[in-house]
């Protein structure tokens, strides 16, 4: 039976990628029958009715599959995060990066807007610390391809997903390393603080060599993850994960190994500060989930 990728979900539709064709399938039979609902980026086999028509049959098993956006399937998420317009916040980039480390996926951040900055000094401690802790950083002008041409490369046989804010840039960066894909662009509107929700559904586009899903930006988002885990997969965390406690939240806790990073300067404070928030909002929740 012939195999495509899901590139698309559109009303009950699914536009499938089979080498340089795209089958547009429906789902045979009902879809609860499914264990699982195919969502973009799902490797799956189908049979063909029409031309370019066919029925979905199966879905692959997933290697990784994130909820929001909903794709599966990736080598990496690119978070873009804008410099500017809306503010940059380091607490939202690193929710971002636990969002993603949790479901084992590499995250690489792209910071974008660098020509609305009057003094990109102020950033650089950011770019330098995110790469101390091995993340693939890149800061550009998504309108000028000059600053985004070194970084066609990182599409290249990958399958990629860009994530972030709405108005932090994604359509307009995967234009600016494929001007062809001509995705649509919205403006930032200062009175709500972000974008005005521009590109509305997950879809992935052959970029490079590769495949990337644009998806649609967010203006908040929750994140879902035990203490445990938080504590576990926090970027910049890995190293010191031999405090003297297993299961060691790192709060006050004697012996703990991530506070000692903090204190020889190791984890930036202001992440690890962010770390706290975000354990104490899950604290919160647990609470108020028993009740
Ligand atoms: N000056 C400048 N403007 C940028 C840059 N990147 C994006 N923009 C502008 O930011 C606005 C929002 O860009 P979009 O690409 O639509 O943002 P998005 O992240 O795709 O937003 P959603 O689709 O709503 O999630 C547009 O007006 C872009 O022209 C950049 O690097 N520099
Ligand atoms: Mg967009
Ligand atoms: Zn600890």
């Amino acid at each position: 039976m012939p195999k495509g990728i899901v590139l698309k979900v559109v009303g009950g539709l699914f536009y499938l990628l089979d080498g340089d064709r795209v089958v547009k399938a429906t789902a045979s039979g009902k879809l609860r029958d499914y264990k699982q609902i195919p969502i973009a980026g799902d490797s799956v086999t189908y049979e063909i009715t029409n031309e370019n028509e066919g029925y979905l049959k199966n879905i692959n098993q997933r290697k990784n599959q994130l909820i929001r956006p909903p794709v599966a399937n990736v080598d990496q998420a690119i978070v873009v995060t804008s410099l500017t317009e809306p503010a940059f916040s380091s607490l939202l980039l690193d929710k971002l990066l636990v969002q993603i480390l949790d479901n084992n996926i590499k995250p690489v951040i792209y910071f974008s807007k660098k020509d609305k900055v009057k003094d990109l000094t102020v950033f650089q401690k950011y770019f330098d610390y995110y790469k101390s802790i091995g993340i693939e950083v890149y800061v550009g002008n998504s309108l000028s391809n000059e600053s985004t041409n070194n970084i066609q490369k990182i599409f290249k046989n990958k399958v990629s997903v860009v994530t972030g804010q709405s108005g932090a840039g994604k359509s307009t960066f995967l234009n600016s390393i494929d001007c062809n894909l001509n995705l649509k662009t919205g403006d930032y509107s200062s009175s709500l603080g972000r974008g005005k929700h521009t590109t509305r559904e997950v879809e992935f586009l052959k970029i490079c060599d590769g495949l990337v899903a644009d998806t649609p930006g967010f203006s908040s988002m929750e994140l879902n993850i035990d203490k445990e885990r938080l504590a576990y997969i926090f970027p910049g965390f890995e190293e010191g994960l031999n405090c003297k406690f297993r299961g060691c939240l790192h709060e006050q806790e004697p012996g703990c190994k991530i506070r000692e990073l903090v204190e020889e300067k190791k984890i930036m404070k202001e992440s690890y500060d962010n770390y706290l928030k975000l354990l104490g909002t899950l604290k919160n929740k647990k609470e108020v989930y028993k009740k």
